[in-house]
């Protein structure tokens, strides 16, 4: 089955879904896109020689769209999510679900409603084969527990319209995220360290800055969220156990040797850096929608990525610990 893809909000992410879908992804064809600029909705819809919907309610509804993908703001990926849910439509929704826990709540009480998961959030760094290879070893015990993970999340550089509160609700969201998965627990506690500023970019931001997190059983994460770093989108970790250490290993193939030294390409955006991701976890969206199936994370991963990153905004523009607000999860998503 080819699954037909309505797409609402296709900027340059969702661009870069749809290029791929059309060239290494199979089983997905798109039908049609709506976007809040209408303009863009008909370029995008010329480009790729399919419908330009005038409402994301008319693509949803549409019987020739199968499912849905979300790749808009943040801010209007509620009201969609909540429509595709009501049209009993399985939607992809990039992150984050949602800028606040408590429009999570409300996407999971509409799915609830509906008795079934339909909602994937596109947390990509889980398909990621250096992450997965991480995971894989913590999981087989040869490092014994998990007592620490030292992150790091470089940008080149961010546009004028990054808030202060993005290198939380927008950047550290990938770690907190992919930390959850990888150690398989929850976090209780956030905490922000403010370190001197970079006299290169905007004074709204402090940046870089030190989010560290504590887990249920107490291990720490700390994510260092560098954003205007100049040189390149360089992703680290290195996971501490009580016997082993593993780290990312760096993001090229080859390392080149010349006149200049030992160096090698560091890569200047989040596609490029995860390309693999991204196929693996679009296509195994798709894959699964053929088969009717939910996969991938859940509303409940966005909820719980939310209040984790509410916790961080709040420790953030106050000093000290700031506990992590979540309700028990529900039935569905045990
Ligand atoms: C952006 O939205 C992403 O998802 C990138 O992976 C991240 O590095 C960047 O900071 C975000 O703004």
């Amino acid at each position: 089955m080819t699954v037909r893809i309505g797409m609402i909000g296709p900027g340059g992410m969702g661009q870069a879904h749809l290029d791929r879908i059309r060239t290494v992804i199979a089983g997905g064809e798109l039908v049609g896109v709506s976007d809040i600029d209408p303009g863009n909705a008909k370029r995008v819809a010329e480009k790729y020689g399919v419908t330009a919907f005038d409402s994301s309610a008319d693509l949803i509804n549409d019987p020739d769209v199968d499912a849905v993908m979300i790749c808009s703001y943040g801010p209007a990926h509620e009201a969609d999510v909540i429509a595709s849910i009501k049209a009993g439509k399985r939607v992809f929704c990039e992150k984050p679900l949602a800028p606040t826990a408590d429009a999570c709540e409300r996407i999971m009480a509409a799915e609830q409603e509906a008795g079934r998961k339909l909602v994937t959030v596109g947390f990509m760094r889980r398909f990621d084969e250096s992450y997965r290879q991480m995971k894989a070893i913590l999981d087989s015990g040869e490092i014994g527990e998990a007592l620490m993970v030292h992150c790091a999340h470089r940008n080149p550089t961010v546009p004028e319209h990054y808030t202060w509160d993005a290198a939380i609700n927008d950047t550290a969201i990938h770690e907190i995220d992919t930390m959850r998965w990888l150690l398989g627990e929850e976090f209780v506690s956030a905490r922000v360290d403010k370190p001197k500023k970079t006299s290169q970019r905007f004074e709204h931001l402090q940046d870089p800055l030190v989010l560290v997190l504590t887990t249920q059983s107490g291990t720490r994460v700390d994510d260092e969220v560098f954003v205007n770093c100049q040189y390149g989108y360089d992703i680290r970790c290195e996971l501490v156990g009580e016997t082993g250490v593993v780290s990312l290993g760096d993001q090229n193939q080859v390392v080149r040797r010349d006149s200049v030294g030992q160096h090698n390409k560091i890569t200047m955006d989040h596609n490029e850096r995860f390309w693999g991701a991204f196929v693996a976890e679009v296509q195994q969206w798709l894959d699964a929608v053929a088969r009717d199936e939910h996969t991938g994370p859940s509303a409940w991963d966005g909820y719980a990525a939310a209040c984790v990153c509410d916790a961080g905004v709040r420790a953030l523009s106050a000093d000290g610990v700031v506990a992590v607000e979540m309700m028990d999860k529900p039935a569905l998503y045990a």
